[in-house]
């Protein structure tokens, strides 16, 4: 409690803030999370084999129709009270790591995308962005689904998300870095800080003489980059802070 009100001072005084989220922040939406033990999605399908452009390039159907349940899943789902608080933090920039869309239709439009976003598939040959399929029925989770074709060079189409071994967008890495090295407060919420360049953000904060503020219910390597440590959910410590 009295963390809750250090830290929603810290917030009140700071003229810029950074709001840096992951897949826990939409976990009580019913988006599950990648690395957390019964709902995570990589427990029954392994992150290394699904996220990668090697397994699309062996196994494309299974891929794409992974993405294109998680995508129907996503569409299924609204945002919760903790993108809301975010969302009621009007001089906060949003930078995630997620690929859903919850931080838009929560409200906050600008949100940075460090790993892409479900919403927009493009040509895995040619680059061309491409239209997203309909979806018909709910698609079963393990269910192979065969990619469309490019319109311009018939490539087979792949999600917009940064995989395993791939480059962060190049703009996004760069506002977040900037916005990161910029803050006075960085509110890191339900992300499991592990994967990289992606958790160099809060550090980076931190090393630039920023507070950082973590909201997650188990601990994480941030723990010790954090000024403050909340062990909560984000929908339920968020509006807390926001109040
Ligand atoms: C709650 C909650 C509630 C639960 N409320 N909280 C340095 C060191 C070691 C390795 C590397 C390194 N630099 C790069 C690497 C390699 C690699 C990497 O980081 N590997 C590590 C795993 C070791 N990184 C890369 O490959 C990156 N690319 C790269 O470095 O390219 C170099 C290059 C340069 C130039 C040219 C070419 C190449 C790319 C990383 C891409 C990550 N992509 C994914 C998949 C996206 C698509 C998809 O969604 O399928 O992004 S992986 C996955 O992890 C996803 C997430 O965005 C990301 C982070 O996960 P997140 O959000 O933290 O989720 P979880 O599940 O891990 O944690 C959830 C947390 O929520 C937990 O802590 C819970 O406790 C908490 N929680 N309920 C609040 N209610
Ligand atoms: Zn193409």
């Amino acid at each position: 409690m009295a963390d809750v009100r250090e830290a929603a001072k810290l917030l009140e005084k700071a003229q810029r803030v950074v709001v840096f989220t992951g897949a826990g922040i939409s976990a009580e939406s019913g988006v599950p999370t990648f690395r957390d033990a019964l709902t995570g999605l990589w427990e029954r399908f392994d992150a290394q084999s699904l996220a990668t452009p090697q397994a699309f390039q062996d196994d494309p159907d299974l891929v794409w129709g992974w993405y294109e349940w998680r995508r129907h899943r996503v569409s299924t789902v609204h945002p919760n009270p903790g993108h809301l608080a975010v969302a009621a933090m009007k001089n906060a920039v949003v930078i995630t790591q997620n690929v859903d869309d919850l931080h838009e239709r929560a409200g906050s439009a600008d949100t940075v995308h460090l790993h892409g976003s479900l919403f927009m598939p493009r040509c895995s040959q040619c680059g061309e962005a491409a239209a997203l399929p309909s979806t018909t029925g709910e698609p079963d989770e393990g269910r192979r689904v065969w990619p469309p074709s490019c319109v311009r060079c018939a490539g087979l189409i792949r999600p917009g998300v940064v995989w395993f071994g791939e480059a962060l967008p190049e703009a996004a890495l760069e506002a977040a870095a900037r916005a990161a090295s910029d803050c006075d407060v960085l509110l890191t919420v339900g992300t499991s800080g592990m994967v990289y360049p992606a958790a160099e953000i809060p550090r980076l904060a931190a090393r630039s003489g920023a507070a950082v503020i973590q909201v997650n219910p188990q601990p994480t390597p941030l723990d010790s980059v954090a000024l403050v440590n909340l062990r909560g959910s984000a929908a339920q410590v968020l509006p807390d802070l926001a109040a």
